[in-house]
C-alpha cells in the first residue's frame, strides 16, 4: 500500500521508533506542552494511535516558566532487556535526562538526569553491555563562522551507568558531520559488526537532511556514506520539505525503514503553520553495507510501504463530549497544568474553564487547554456556555502558534454588553476585526480551516452559523512566527488582568478532517 505521509500528520516533530516483536512504539517532541512527549503504536508502520505520553506528571515536567518553543526538545525511544527508556532534553529546566517503564501502557518512571550537555540524546546498548549516550555538543557562545579545523558544533558520546546516568567514560566529541550546520540528531546503530552513526545536518528548515557514516567502534573513526547525504529534499521540487531529524527501524519481516521529520509548505513564498511532521520512508541496503532511503534518498507522494498485516486503529471521534473523568490525549496544557485549569466533574458532561488573570497574549499560566490541527483542510466548532458579568471577562477558541501570534474566536463582556468576536495577534499587532453583540445563551464558535485562510464564525440555538471573519494562515506559520512548534486548536478562558468569577463550560469540541474528494 502507499505510505500516506505524514503518517502523524501536524505537529509531531523528531520522531523516534523502536520495535518489540511485532509493536512498534514512536515519541516526538513536545516543546512548552503538558504533558510531554506524545507516544504512539503501530503494528504495521503505517496505522498509527496514541497510547499515553512518556511525561505525565509535574515531576517529570516542571513546565512552571518557559519561552515558546522551549522545555522538551528531541526524544530517543529504545528498548533493552524487557525495559523501554525514553532520554530528552528539557532546555528550560534541568537538561537531559530519561525515563523508564516496562509497560509503555503505563506510567513512566521518575526522570534519571544526566551531566551530559547538548541537546537531542540517543541511547545504544551494545552487545558488550556498555550504554553510550549520544548528544549534539556546542561550544557557546558560537562563533560567526564555523572554523573546519576547528569546529564548534558537533556530536559526542559518553558510556553510561544505565541505572543511574552516572558517567563512566567523559562525554567526547566523536564526529562532526559532513560540514553542514548544526550537526545533531544523532543515533547509534550496529548492523553485524559496524556501527553506523546517523544525524541531521543543515538545521530544521528547507536545508535539513541526513547523514550517516560508518566505523568497526563506537567512538569511531568514521567512515561517511559515499552518498550522503542519505535523505533531503533540498532543491527539488517537493511537498514534502525540511527531512531530517530520522531514526532507523528493522521491521519484523526484516525489511528496514526510516521515520524522519518534513513538513509541507505551500503558496510562494512558501509557508506552513501545522508544524514539522512525521513521515516514512523504505531503506535498503547495498552490497557495500550502505543504506539507501526512499528514491534516491528522497521521499516522494507516491511509495509503495511495508508488506506488513496491516492493523487499522479505531479513528477517534470527531467529538469531545467531555463525558470521560479525564480529558482524552490529543489535549494539552500550555505548560504546567495550574489546578484550576479545568474540570470535567462540575458540570458532568462539559469542560469547565475559570479564567485567571493571565491574558493570551502573556502565554502559560492562562488557562488554555488545545490540540494539534493535523489537517490543512479541517471543520472545528464548540459548544460554549458563558455569560460573563464583568468586563474583562473572556473565553472561546484561539487558533494558537504561539502568545504573539494567535486569531481568537472569543466571547466578551464590554461595557456590559456580552459580545462574539474575532482578534488577531500578529507581532506587535492586535486588532478586534469583528464582533457583535449577542443575545444570553449557549453560542456554537465555528472555525472552518484551509491551507491559506481560516473562516470564523457563530450561531445561537443551533441556528446557520453566521461569519464573522477570516484570517491568513500565513500570519501564524513557522515563517512569521518563528520557533519549532505547530498550530494548536484550543479552548481557553482569561479575566484579562484580573480573576474571573465566571466560569466558561464547553459543552462539546468538534474536530474534524473535511476531505473535499469525500462524498459523504
Ligand atoms: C531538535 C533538533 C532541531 O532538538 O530542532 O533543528 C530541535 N533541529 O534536532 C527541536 O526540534
Amino acid at each position: 500500500m502507499k505510505i500516506p505521509n505524514p503518517i502523524i500528520p501536524g505537529f509531531y516533530p523528531d520522531p523516534s521508533i523502536c520495535r518489540v516483536g511485532h509493536d512498534y512504539f514512536l515519541v516526538a517532541s513536545s516543546f512548552e506542552y503538558f504533558p510531554g512527549v506524545p507516544l504512539f503504536h503501530s503494528r504495521d508502520l503505517i496505522y498509527w494511535r496514541q497510547i499515553g505520553h512518556c511525561l505525565t506528571r509535574p515531576s517529570q515536567l516542571p513546565l512552571v516558566t518557559f519561552t515558546p518553543s522551549g522545555g522538551i526538545f528531541a526524544p530517543t525511544i529504545r528498548y533493552h532487556n524487557g525495559v523501554f527508556y525514553m532520554v530528552t532534553t528539557n532546555v528550560t529546566d534541568g537538561g537531559n535526562f530519561y525515563v523508564h517503564t516496562r509497560d509503555p501502557f503505563g506510567e513512566w518512571s521518575e526522570p534519571i538526569w544526566v551531566d551530559q550537555s547538548g541537546i537531542d540524546p540517543s541511547l545504544y546498548f551494545d552487545d558488550d553491555g556498555r550504554v553510550y549516550l549520544t548528544s549534539t555538543f556546542i561550544h557557546e557562545p558560537l562563533p560567526e563562522e564555523i572554523d573546519p579545523a576547528n569546529p564548534s558544533w558537533g556530536i559526542q558520546q559518553s558510556e553510561i551507568d544505565i541505572a543511574t546516568g552516572l558517567h563512566l567514560s567523559r562525554p567526547r566529541p566523536i564526529w562532526f558531520g559532513t560540514g553542514g550546520k548544526y550537526p545533531e540528531a544523532p543515533h547509534l546503530y550496529k548492523i553485524g559488526d559496524t556501527y553506523y552513526l546517523m544525524i541531521a545536518e543543515g538545521g530544521t528548515e528547507y536545508n535539513h537532511r541526513v547523514t550517516l557514516a560508518r566505523s568497526a567502534s563506537p567512538w569511531g573513526p568514521w567512515e561517511p556514506c559515499p552518498h550522503n547525504p542519505i535523505l533531503s529534499q533540498g532543491g527539488l521540487h517537493s511537498p514534502f520539505q525540511g527531512l531530517g531529524h530520522a531514526d532507523l527501524v528493522k521491521a519484523h519481516d526484516g525489511s528496514w525503514w526510516l521515520v524522519c521529520l518534513g513538513f509541507r509548505p505551500y503558496s510562494y513564498p512558501p509557508y506552513y503553520h501545522l508544524g514539522r511532521e512525521t513521515f516514512l520512508a523504505p531503506v535498503t541496503w547495498d552490497d557495500q553495507g550502505w543504506p539507501h532511503v526512499g528514491d534516491h534518498g528522497r521521499i516522494r507522494l507516491a511509495m509503495a510501504g511495508p508488506h506488513l498485516p496491516t492493523v487499522v486503529w479505531e479513528r477517534p471521534p470527531i467529538r469531545d463530549d467531555f463525558d470521560q473523568p479525564e480529558l482524552s490525549l490529543p489535549w494539552n496544557f500550555l505548560g504546567h497544568p495550574w489546578a484550576d485549569d479545568g474540570s470535567l466533574t462540575d458540570r458532568p458532561g462539559a469542560l469547565r474553564l475559570l479564567g485567571n488573570a493571565s491574558r493570551l497574549d502573556d502565554g502559560a499560566p492562562v488557562i488554555f487547554i488545545g490540540r494539534r490541527q493535523q489537517h490543512l483542510d479541517a471543520q472545528v466548532a464548540a459548544l460554549l456556555d458563558f455569560e460573563p458579568d464583568a468586563d474583562g471577562e473572556e473565553a472561546g477558541l484561539t487558533v494558537w502558534m504561539n502568545p504573539r501570534h494567535h486569531y481568537d474566536l472569543l466571547v466578551m463582556q464590554q461595557a456590559g454588553q456580552r459580545r462574539v468576536a474575532v482578534r488577531q495577534r500578529i507581532g506587535p499587532l492586535t486588532a478586534v476585526v469583528a464582533s457583535e453583540d449577542i443575545a444570553p445563551g449557549p453560542v456554537t464558535l465555528t472555525i472552518r480551516a484551509e491551507r491559506e485562510k481560516y473562516t470564523f464564525g457563530f450561531s445561537l440555538d443551533s441556528a446557520e452559523p453566521h461569519t464573522l471573519a477570516t484570517g491568513d494562515t500565513r500570519y501564524i506559520s513557522t515563517e512569521v512566527a518563528g520557533g519549532f512548534t505547530g498550530v494548536y486548536l484550543a479552548m481557553y478562558a482569561t479575566g484579562n488582568g484580573q480573576a474571573s468569577r465566571t466560569p466558561a463550560f464547553f459543552e462539546w469540541f468538534d474536530y474534524g478532517e473535511v476531505d473535499e474528494q469525500s462524498t459523504t
